[in-house]
């Protein structure tokens, strides 16, 4: 049956493989490259990797030639291209999380774009209008694809930005690995219907513990970024002071200690910390969620004291996120829950065949050419507040493409008014999320634990 309709859907990939590339050639002719930035590379392959000691992993994915898909750099208002070269056997394409890309580049299969076959390309374009910490990884099969490697970081700079003396990016992920250290079955039903399947190994940036030297006493910036498919972290950094400045790329309003702070699969955070004066001295990231603490990630101090002071960093500079008009809002009911409804997919899309979730009561049928109907069709330019609530008893990363939201109040916790594409909502909250529709097209909204948004909780909006 799942062979008959992958082979069946497999036919139009002709059809399919023309329109991305017409799409590109469209782009060029629309000067949306007229400043033709170097285009970069990222070309899917299937390589080995080691994860654990027994020997490599197979059939692991990742954009290059090897390891971990690279960190991509951007800067804030310059154009970026990308080409997408599919060199897996899988259709796919590139979702650039967080960015507020134009429709057309927001790699959603069927909703803005083709998939991208095995042996085809298709040609990412566009300017990043906020710096920050993004990432970046397939709409399509995403379960698989991003399960087994397929998750990058993205860093969009921004060249009035406060000067720190040392840099390191991190990317969690787990791996569903057995004791041969080869993929099993990335999902179990069971768990798809609570909070997840997880990973069996963990790494930051492929690896176990990865360790970063910086300046003693100087000013470190670790961009953190959870592309795991599953996981929720809950961090603290141990053995220096720090403090969180920017969540899902932007500033926030309020620095403060990540003290268990609790985010989810899809979210980022931006961290300064103030290395110890000692050489040698080690400053961890912890994720304290669950029974069984771990270390994600080690600094170590070198060199003499640069005596920095944390308080002495410079506010970073607000992104241009248009502020939502509360006064004329339009509000948007959104509920999340569980469904006993099981509807039937046709996708090749990485379907897993239940339905165990639901957005207004609607399980969503899977990434299919003939989507349910938008959650709801909103007017370009004007101002919207998702009222936003959670009927289920496990937490929701929430994501929002194509545009950002303000977090204007919860039902259970003091929120600070943080920008930002994700929403890790809790049991039994309600959450207020505002923003101006500013970007015209079909923008998902989704779950970003991935089983969750396979198995019923994505929609959609419309901007027109
Ligand atoms: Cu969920």
């Amino acid at each position: 049956m799942t062979l008959f309709t992958r082979r069946r859907l497999l036919k139009t990939a002709a059809v399919a493989g023309v329109g991305g590339v017409g799409l590109a050639a469209m782009a060029r002719l629309g000067g949306w490259a007229a400043a033709a930035p170097e285009q970069v590379l990222l070309k899917t392959a299937k390589v080995q990797a080691t994860f654990m000691d027994v020997g490599p992993t197979r059939d692991v994915l990742t954009y290059g030639e090897a390891g971990m898909p690279p960190v991509l750099r951007m800067k804030k208002g310059e154009p970026f291209a990308a080409r997408l070269v599919n060199a897996i056997d899988d259709p796919t394409t590139i979702h650039w999380h967080g960015i507020r890309v134009p429709n057309k580049m927001d790699g959603v299969p069927f909703l803005v774009q083709p998939y991208v076959y095995t042996g085809d390309h298709f040609d990412y374009a566009f300017t990043p209008p906020d710096a920050g910490t993004f990432w970046y990884h397939p709409h399509c099969n995403t379960l698989e694809q991003m399960g087994h490697g397929l998750t990058g970081v993205i860093v969009v700079e921004n060249p009035s930005d406060p000067k720190f003396d040392a840099e390191a990016v991190v990317n969690l992920r787990d791996w569903r690995l057995g004791d041969d250290a080869q993929f099993i079955q990335q999902f179990r039903p069971r768990d798809a219907a609570k909070t997840g399947t997880y990973g069996t190994v963990r790494t930051a940036n492929w690896v176990d513990q990865p360790q970063f030297d910086a300046p003693s006493g100087g000013l470190v910036r670790l961009r953190v970024a959870i592309t795991d498919v599953t996981r929720i972290y809950a961090f603290r950094v141990e053995g220096a002071e720090a403090a969180v400045i920017a969540l899902d790329g932007n500033p926030v309003p309020h620095r403060f200690s990540p003290d268990a702070l609790l985010l989810g699969p899809g979210q980022r955070m931006d961290l300064a910390i103030r290395m110890p004066d000692e050489e040698g001295a080690i400053v961890g990231l912890g994720d304290i969620r669950g029974t069984k603490p771990k270390t994600l990630a080690t600094l170590r101090a070198t060199g003499a004291s640069l005596k920095r002071d944390l308080r002495d960093l410079a506010p970073l500079e607000a992104n241009p996120v248009q502020e939502v008009d509360l006064a004329s809002a339009r509000h948007i009911a959104l509920s999340l829950s569980a469904t006993a409804e099981n509807v039937p997919s046709d996708s090749i899309c990485g379907t897993l065949g239940y339905s165990f979730w639901a957005i207004n009561k609607v399980p969503w049928p899977g990434d299919t050419p003939d989507p349910t109907a938008p959650l709801a069709e909103l007017k370009l330019g004007k101002s919207y507040v998702i009222d936003m609530e959670n009927l289920t008893p496990q937490s929701h990363p929430m994501h929002l493409h194509g545009m950002s939201f303000k977090v204007l109040s919860s039902s259970t916790r003091q929120v600070q008014p943080v920008i930002s594409d994700t929403y890790l909502i809790q049991p039994n909250e309600k959450v207020q999320l505002g923003f101006v529709a500013d970007n015209p097209g079909d923008w998902l909204l989704h779950c970003h634990i991935i089983e969750h948004q396979k198995t019923g909780m994505t929609s959609y909006v419309r901007v027109v």
